[in-house]
């Protein structure tokens, strides 16, 4: 029962968020040997609606060898906004950038389509790889491109945020973001583990970072506050959107020796 109230739901949601919900997770699917990652019981499927807002969240989560958390999240605000949110959280010991991505959509069109891969060195630095990946991409232009808020200098220079004004501008924004997808894969794919304490330390720095500014979103935080009230919105957001990393005793003792 509860899988046919998830599927439904993707079903029913904007074009754009269906098809890239279906692009990241055949890209995992595809790359990597998936895990089930586990999520607190009471978070997996969420239906809330507090003050006549109904809110219903839908999480996918996984974990890989590279990775401690690959999550894809769908939602729907009462009948008219759809959200798609997706973070992959590499672990600290894996020198990787941060990939981000979250549609907001109604009827009306797609307001905010963002997509990035976030570096998480100290001087906000993405590696050559990536940086030489990203340049080769095809030119990609639109219309109504957006201003990112302050909180959001986490990104990077490549980082997309745009307002789609029509499918063809929806069919750019899914393929540029089906291709950082494959970039990032691959390169995760081949890159090894980090046994130098430092490095991890800057990517466990870099991620509490990003989470941080993350969860100072005000309009993510409004919309849950809304449905599900002040407290259960901060700890979904600490716990479930953008969680701090857990640093491994294993990392301390190798790194000790
Ligand atoms: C914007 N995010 C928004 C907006 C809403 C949400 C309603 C405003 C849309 C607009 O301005 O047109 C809501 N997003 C949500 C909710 C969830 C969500 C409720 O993910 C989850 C339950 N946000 C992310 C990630 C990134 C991100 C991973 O979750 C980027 C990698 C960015 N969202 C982001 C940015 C804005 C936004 C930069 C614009 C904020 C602004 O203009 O102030």
């Amino acid at each position: 029962m509860v899988n046919l109230l998830h599927y439904s739901l993707r079903e029913r949601q904007h074009i754009l968020v269906r098809k890239l919900a279906d692009c990241i997770e055949s890209q995992w699917r595809e790359h990597f040997s998936l895990s089930p990652y586990p999520i607190p019981k009471d978070l997996g499927y969420v239906e809330g609606g507090l003050e006549g807002e109904k809110l219903i969240i839908e999480n996918h989560c996984y974990q890989t060898l590279q990775f401690r958390k690959l999550h894809l999240e769908l939602a729907r605000v009462g009948d008219r906004v759809d959200i798609l949110h997706c973070v992959m959280f590499p672990r600290v010991n894996y020198h990787l950038p941060v990939f981000g991505t979250d549609i907001v959509a109604s009827e009306k069109g797609v307001s905010a389509a963002i997509a990035d891969l976030s570096p998480m060195t100290r001087d906000r630095s993405l590696s050559q790889r990536y940086r030489q990946g990203l340049k080769n991409l095809p030119r990609a232009n639109f219309s109504q491109p957006r201003v990112l808020p302050e909180w959001a200098h986490i990104f990077s220079e490549f980082c997309l945020f745009v307002r789609p004004v029509n499918e063809e501008e929806e069919a750019v924004f899914l393929e540029r973001v089906n291709l950082f997808l494959s970039l990032h894969c691959q390169i995760a794919k081949e890159s090894l583990p980090l046994a130098n304490s430092e490095a991890i330390a800057e990517n466990l720095e870099g991620q509490n970072y990003y989470c941080r500014q993350q969860r100072q979103n005000d309009k993510t935080r409004r919309v849950l506050e809304r449905s599900f009230g002040e407290s259960w919105a901060d700890r979904y957001m600490t716990t479930m959107l953008f969680d701090s990393p857990q640093i491994n005793s294993k990392f301390k003792i190798q790194n000790s020796k």
